[in-house]
């Protein structure tokens, strides 16, 4: 029993808005592993046993080093038994068997493969895959209705399942402030999500925009988009594809912001322009676009910065510890019955009781 009266290898905080998440970390072996089984939960429709994995693979990805032996994680905050197993047959054989037969699975291969595509979510690709469906290829004979976003999902798939580059973002991100800045001057707009928290590379672009005087960005979405849509025509210009409005009435867990959801046409970056005249090189591009008033800026661009995973245990924290409701729109204390104003991100940590903790460590 010495094992028992050895103190940890390691401490972990409960949330994973109480510790630091950077992007690299020393045990991607074994996350890569328990996402998949995460991402197959997800398919499933099993969300509870999704998270759990995921919070598993977030645990691991805050240890200071490589996990050598299973004795090592004694102590650890959400590692449950499952994940526990999988860990302990990867450190011991290399692999583990549920995760490779999982990979290898035609209904994980079809589920990922279709929930690729633009505008089509688990449940949608579940019921084409129990209709026969495969592949997005099996689509384009089918009978299959598909609605707008998934006929552009469909027509750029490829495109949309490329990375997409920071240069590439930030290129997205001056066609984004030419068509904000032309429609509604003096608007700011800020880069959020994967690239915010410093990824080099995402499967999307967001931004967040709003303007210094409140009720200016009032019926902005509509007019950015229209300004973006009438930029199309002209040979080898970059453009604006497609968008996929959230739905009128969104659900009461979705924030009410202005929002699109678009894909983009963007120039090649690497080729020079005579180049570019020959094969008309560009790239579909998935753009996220968020628009927040100014008072609520703060808590809309904690909202959208991610990672999910972070998000989902900000609000979870707020609500159990603290018996306050956050969203992206505001912080609500339930005890003081009153909301909590905050202009920057900082505040909001504070508001809540945690340690701030810097975008670039959210990648929980
Ligand atoms: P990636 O694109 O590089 O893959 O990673 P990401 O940037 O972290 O993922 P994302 O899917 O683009 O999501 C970015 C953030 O946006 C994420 O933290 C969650 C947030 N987000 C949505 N949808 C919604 C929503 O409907 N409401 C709110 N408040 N946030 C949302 O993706
Ligand atoms: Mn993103
Ligand atoms: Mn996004």
């Amino acid at each position: 029993d010495k094992l028992r009266l050895d103190p940890p290898e390691f401490t972990v905080k409960n949330y994973a808005c109480q510790r630091r998440t950077p992007l690299k970390h020393n045990n991607t072996h074994l996350t890569h592993a328990l996402e998949l089984l995460a991402e197959s939960a997800a398919f499933g429709e099993n969300e509870g046993r999704s998270v759990a994995f995921t919070r598993a693979a977030s645990v691991l990805k805050t240890l200071p080093r490589s996990v050598q032996r299973i004795e090592e994680l004694r102590g650890l905050p959400c590692l449950g038994e499952h994940s526990l197993r999988v860990i302990k047959e990867i450190l011991e054989y290399g692999a583990s068997q549920e995760v490779e037969s999982t990979r290898q699975s035609e209904q994980y291969q079809a589920m990922k493969a279709l929930t690729g595509i633009f505008g089509v979510g688990v449940k949608t690709a579940d019921r084409w895959y129990r209709e026969g469906v495969r592949r997005p290829s099996d689509l384009m004979d089918s009978e299959q209705k598909l609605n707008q976003a998934q006929q552009a999902g469909l027509q750029h798939y490829k495109d949309l399942n490329t990375c997409v580059s920071k240069a590439e973002a930030d290129a997205i991100g001056v066609i984004v402030d030419q068509a904000v800045q032309a429609v509604l001057p003096g608007a700011q707009i800020t880069l959020t999500g994967g690239f915010r928290r410093g990824k080099e590379s995402g499967h999307d672009v967001d931004f967040l925009i709003t303007h210094p005087e409140e009720g200016k960005e009032e019926g902005l979405m509509p007019k950015v988009v229209n300004w973006l849509d009438t930029q199309v025509g002209q040979k080898g210009q970059n453009s604006y594809l497609e968008s996929k409005d959230g739905p009128a009435r969104p659900p009461s867990n979705m924030d009410r912001f202005e929002r699109c959801f678009s894909i983009f046409k963007l120039e090649s970056q690497s080729c020079s322009p005579p180049e570019r005249e020959k094969s008309h090189q560009w790239k579909a591009v998935r753009v996220d676009l968020v628009v927040s008033p100014f008072s609520q800026f703060a808590f809309a661009v904690l909202g959208w910065t991610g990672s999910k995973l972070f998000e989902r245990d900000l609000r979870r924290y707020a609500g159990q510890v603290k018996n306050m409701s956050l969203n992206s729109h505001s912080l609500f204390d339930s005890h003081q019955r009153c909301f909590l104003r905050a202009t920057s991100e900082e505040e909001i940590f504070s508001l809540l009781g945690l340690e701030y903790i810097p975008a670039c460590d959210r990648n929980a």
